[in-house]
């Protein structure tokens, strides 16, 4: 499931002990369900005050902030679209929130950067879809850049694995 710079792994992104992790948030950054839950439960509250004071972000852009008590370094947060049948600009602002966070990352020296599958939960992206422009973006991003960057796709339904695994070829 590797080429160089891509790599596709099960589980629980929390568990990572990575530059950075990227969360699927909400415009408000004060977090939510889903992977979003899920990191702020890990890092603990500081989190939370690191994000208000943020102010928000929004949909296809990202904002980083410290992992706390996170194996990773880093807190990604990018937002994601809310699927409403693929005319809303949808696909563009996936795209952005790949790039949006791998710049972001480089920018703070992370260069191992790791993935949740953005908007295919809660906001209702088709999975399929929302893959190739992942892995598109990521792809665009890595060969057009010169920094040695590792991208980690993480799963957390058999189904995007399933999904990422033939679209990575293998
Ligand atoms: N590790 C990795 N992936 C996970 C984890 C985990 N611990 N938990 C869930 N996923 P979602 P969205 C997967 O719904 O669609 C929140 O309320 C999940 O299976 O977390 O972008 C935010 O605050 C799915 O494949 O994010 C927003 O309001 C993927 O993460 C809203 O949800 C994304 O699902 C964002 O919705």
């Amino acid at each position: 499931m590797e080429n160089e710079a891509i790599s596709l792994i099960t589980g629980d992104i929390t568990a990572l002990q990575v530059d950075a992790i990227v969360n699927a948030a909400n415009t408000s950054l004060l977090g939510g369900g889903g992977v979003d839950g899920a990191i702020h439960r890990a890092a603990g509250p500081k989190l939370l005050d690191a994000c208000r004071a943020i102010g928000g972000c929004p949909t296809g852009e990202a904002r980083i902030t410290p992992g706390f008590n996170l194996p990773a370094r880093c807190v990604i947060h990018t937002v994601g679209p809310v699927w409403r049948g693929g005319n809303h600009n949808e696909e563009a602002l996936l795209y952005a929130c790949y790039t949006q966070s791998l710049k972001l990352g480089l920018e703070n020296q992370c260069f191992t950067i790791a993935f949740p599958n953005i908007s295919t939960g809660i906001y209702g992206f088709p999975r399929q879809r929302a893959a190739e422009i992942a892995i598109g973006a990521v792809q665009d991003f890595i060969s057009t850049n010169p920094a040695r960057i590792k991208v980690i796709f993480v799963c957390f339904d058999n189904e995007n694995f399933r999904i990422y695994r033939q679209l990575l070829g293998n």
